[in-house]
């Protein structure tokens, strides 16, 4: 397939892999890439030196693009963009905040950049800054999240930019890449989707409970806190929840290190296994690049029924 995403990132499929801390690995992200997606190491939890190691190690195994996610609220936010910099990664994601300041270094470089958004006016913003395209991540999606669903702010921002829009938040099949398209996006962001694979490198608990998940199966901690998550419903997220309304600071630090004890440790009774919505749609773990055929197989046979049907 051939678009203006495709293009920019020289990719097969407009797939990309979302940027998670802890679990988006440079092995996982290789399998995407080598799959014909774009693979995203997700630096979230990383130093310097370990996003360093990281795109050593990806570049041995993949001789295919591949991106860094910089997640702004990281403590080393700045001197990961000087690695990406130093290291001359082709694509750089960013999410969590607003990442305007990086922009000249990076465009200066060539490296493209796609900031995730959760606004219409943050899009315009960066657009104007000069990114090559954002990623509209609504509410349905893991981890931390905005207040606009992927219906409605795909939509808004594909309206309000000249930009190639990546829609993200609720992805996991074809049946929705075709509905993001509808939406005017050019391609899709998945990450959950991801993470029930063979080749991801988390806790067979995380995998299970991706798997055992019905799609009313999430939570969103951290609400109260400022940073809303969503997670994986389990007794330790409730209970967070309700921690959260008598004792903010308390909830604050019982989170601090909860998403790596459910990547590492399968943690069941304190960790936060952050996941979408869509970990009701996953039913098996497959490999990645099994994921991505069957997803680009559904998207083709899901535009080519409404073809027919709309345009008989
Ligand atoms: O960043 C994400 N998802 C994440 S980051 C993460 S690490 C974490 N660990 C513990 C607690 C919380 C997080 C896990 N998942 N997605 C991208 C994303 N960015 N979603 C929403 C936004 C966003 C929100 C507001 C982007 C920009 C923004 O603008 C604020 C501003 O300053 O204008």
């Amino acid at each position: 397939m051939k678009n203006r995403v495709t293009e920019l990132l020289k990719i097969e499929y407009p797939i990309l892999m979302g940027g998670m801390a802890w679990a988006g690995t440079p092995k996982l992200a290789a399998a995407v890439s080598n799959a014909g997606g774009l693979g995203m190491i997700g630096s979230g939890a990383m130093n310097p030196e370990q996003l360093t190691g990281a795109i050593h190690y990806i570049k041995q195994i993949t001789d295919k693009p591949f991106g860094v996610n910089i997640m702004l609220a990281s403590p080393y936010a700045d001197e990961l963009v000087k690695v990406v910099l130093k290291e001359q990664v082709p694509v750089v994601t960013f999410g969590a905040g607003n990442p305007a300041k990086y922009i000249p270094s990076l465009k200066k470089q060539g490296t493209i950049v796609i900031p995730v958004v959760a606004s219409d006016s943050l899009a315009k913003l960066l657009e104007r800054s000069g990114v090559d395209a954002v990623i509209a991540e609504g509410m349905e999606s893991g981890g931390h999240i905005g207040e606009v669903t992927t219906i409605v702010l795909v939509n808004k921002v594909a309206r309000s930019v000249t930009i190639p829009v990546i829609a993200a938040g609720g992805i996991a099949d074809g049946r929705a890449m075709a509905a993001a398209f509808s939406l005017g996006a050019e391609g899709v962001q998945i990450g959950t989707r991801f993470l029930a694979s063979f080749e991801a490198e988390i806790h067979e608990n995380y995998k299970k409970k991706i798997l055992s998940a019905s799609i009313r199966d999430t939570v969103v901690t951290g609400m109260k806190l400022g940073h809303p998550a969503r997670v994986l419903k389990t007794p330790f997220a409730r209970q967070i929840c309700e921690l959260e309304a008598q004792s903010p600071l308390e909830a604050e630090q019982i989170l601090v290190g909860s998403l790596r004890r459910a990547v590492l440790d399968g943690d069941l009774d304190s960790g936060s296994f952050m996941a979408g919505q869509v970990a009701g749609l996953v039913e098996q773990i497959l490999p990645v690049n099994q994921i991505i055929q069957t997803i680009f197989e559904e998207f083709k046979q899901t535009v080519k029924k409404l073809c027919v049907e709309v345009l008989q």
